[in-house]
């Protein structure tokens, strides 16, 4: 029986998420030359509404809908069919549509493609059920046989990677993982052997995300380079016209903490046909074109799952009351709002950065420092905003008390997902090692420090003052770093790799955001809610 005291809980509602996001708007708006916003607005208002309307309802299908592994056919036939939801499907159709991986290739916008491209997925993301994974895996795809394809492979391939049409669409996986590890695969155990003048592969891969992909991208041992085979890239095409598997035999799908709805599985090559890409021998160094396209978007990914926290966080603490007025009106809470939304924000200008100097590199208008750049601060910003989004994440719960903790709300999921960005593409640890063999290289260094300079010799406002003096030192300690601590050797530079990345990442989103201050794009209060935590810990 109902009763006038029964009380019940607002939930919290999402708007449309491109218009209701001021940061991203604002930076767009700062940097993104007049003609190419007002061509691109339209689309990115679409895809704000849809990913707040019909892309939840397929999220929270392909979430209730976990894939499923069918390994034999009623009459005992093995078929290693993956049954997925058809919410996820229906993601793989948005993203077609939408051109999450068309966009950065067409390049209406030339060097603007990327930052467009990035402004999508950023948008697509939080309500994709992290389809974005086999996105990422397509994008770095397409950018490899762009690079390194033989024609005829790349004819054949690329009008799939980039359709927009549903229909004619198809997805990539990476599979560079076995058993003997996923961070050091000079371990790589599959052999690329040569049976009637083409490659055939031999062996099992451990993670396969995205099993359901058309084509996979893999390290083998080249059977045509000498006795111990050296690593090569191969390309394969999983199924065979009639939509089999090509001597493919999936043992299981993973049960993970997190991206329940991406189907990820074990699996042996049994002599799968394969083309190699690029130079013989050089697999990693050829991989690592695609890990430079899904690390970024593992950074895009992690900054708009805060941005989709914060978006539930704020709405909620406008309607729910506790101690007489709602959570929005009490100090702390607008504190801890306010803390997310700093780190929200630095996140968002570094990788809307890096997606600046990506764009430039994809059509030749990069310089030679922007190239630099682009290497040092791919590693720095999936690093930082991995671990940074699960910090964010999980504020996020607390934000709703008990009801974050609950699974239908939804807001697990937010935690468990985030939580894979600073493992898959490489750990924190993994990549703070890669930052320290970036640097090593000549100039590097350099480059960081005069760009740094520009960007605060640029800073007139007065309020800056205090701040531009704490970014050159904690500037300075980043340069002096590498030769101090190489002193005492290899291990010590090892040991001080983490934190000499996370310097990196906050000093330099520090002088990106007293940037938008200066240009009055971003409020000074976040800025020095920023500066508030150490900029260098070195
Ligand atoms: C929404 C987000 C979606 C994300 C999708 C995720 C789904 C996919 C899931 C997975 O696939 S998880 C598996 C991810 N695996 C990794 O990220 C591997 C992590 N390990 C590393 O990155 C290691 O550092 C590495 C494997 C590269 C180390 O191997 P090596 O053999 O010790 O490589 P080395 O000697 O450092 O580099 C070999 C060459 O590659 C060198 O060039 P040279 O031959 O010219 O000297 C390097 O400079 C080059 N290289 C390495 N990393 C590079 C690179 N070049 C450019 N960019 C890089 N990042």
């Amino acid at each position: 029986m109902s009763n006038d005291t029964e009380f019940f809980q607002e939930p919290a509602v999402l708007g449309n998420q491109y218009q209701d996001d001021a940061v991203l708007r604002a930076w767009l708006k700062s940097f993104v030359p007049g003609e190419v916003l007002r061509e691109i607005q339209p689309g990115l208002e679409r895809l704000g509404g849809r990913a707040a309307g019909e892309m939840l309802a397929m999220a929270a299908d392909a979430e209730a809908h976990p894939p499923r592994h069918v390994p034999y056919d009623p009459w005992g036939r093995r078929v290693d069919r993956i049954e997925v939801a058809a919410g996820w499907q229906a993601l793989h159709r948005v993203a077609a549509e939408e051109g999450i991986v068309a966009t950065a290739y067409e390049r209406r916008h030339g060097p603007w493609s990327r930052v467009h491209q990035c402004a999508r997925l950023y948008l697509y993301n939080p309500s994709s059920a992290i389809c974005s994974c086999p996105m990422a895996m397509s994008d770095g795809a397409a950018r490899v046989l762009e690079v390194y394809g033989e024609p005829a492979l790349s004819k054949h391939l690329l009008p799939h990677l980039l359709s927009r049409n549903p229909g004619n669409f198809w997805t990539a996986g990476q599979w560079m993982t076995e058993r003997t590890g996923g961070s050091d695969v000079s371990g790589t155990s599959t052999l690329a052997l040569l049976e009637n003048g083409g490659y055939r592969l031999h062996g099992t891969k451990w993670f396969t995300s995205a099993i359901t992909c058309q084509i996979a991208m893999t390290l083998a041992r080249d059977e045509a380079l000498d006795a111990n085979g050296k690593l090569s890239l191969f390309c394969l095409e999983l199924r065979d016209t009639h939509g089999e598997l090509r001597n493919i035999f999936v043992h299981q799908l993973k049960d993970k903490l997190g991206t329940k709805a991406l189907p990820t599985a074990e699996l042996t090559l049994q002599g799968t046909p394969a083309v190699r890409i690029g130079e013989p021998g050089k697999g990693v160094k050829t991989i690592s074109t695609i890990l430079n396209i899904t690390r970024f978007y593992n950074a895009v990914a992690a900054v708009s799952y805060m941005r989709r926290g914060l978006a539930l966080a704020e709405d909620y603490a406008r309607k729910r009351r506790a101690f007489g007025k709602l959570l929005s009106e009490h100090p702390l809470h607008q504190e801890t709002l306010a803390d997310l939304q700093s780190e929200f924000t630095g996140a968002l200008h570094l990788v809307m950065h890096l997606a600046m100097l990506l764009g430039r590199d994809e059509t030749g208008a990069a310089s030679s420092d922007d190239q630099v750049l682009l290497r040092l601060l791919t590693p720095v910003a999936k690093l930082y905003t991995g671990k940074q989004s699960i910090a964010v994440a999980s504020e996020v719960l607390e934000c709703f008390g008990g009801q974050g903790y609950i699974e239908e709300t939804g807001l697990p999921s937010l935690l468990r997902d985030c939580q894979v960005l600073s493992i898959w593409e490489g750990t924190t640890n993994v990549l703070s090692l890669d930052v320290l063999r970036v640097v090593e290289k000549a100039e590097v260094l350099e480059v960081l420090a005069a760009d740094v300079t520009r960007r605060l010799a640029g800073l007139q406002r007065p309020e800056l003052a205090v701040l531009r003096v704490s970014i050159q030192r904690a500037m300075k300690d980043v340069i002096a770093w590498p030769q101090t601590a190489g002193k005492s050797g290899r291990d010590m530079l090892e040991t001080g790799a983490r934190r000499f990345a996370f310097s990196i990442a906050r000093t330099y989103t520090a002088v990106l955001l007293a940037g938008a201050v200066q240009n009055g794009h971003v409020h000074n209060d976040t800025l020095q809610r920023w500066c508030r935590a150490p900029l260098s810990m070195l």
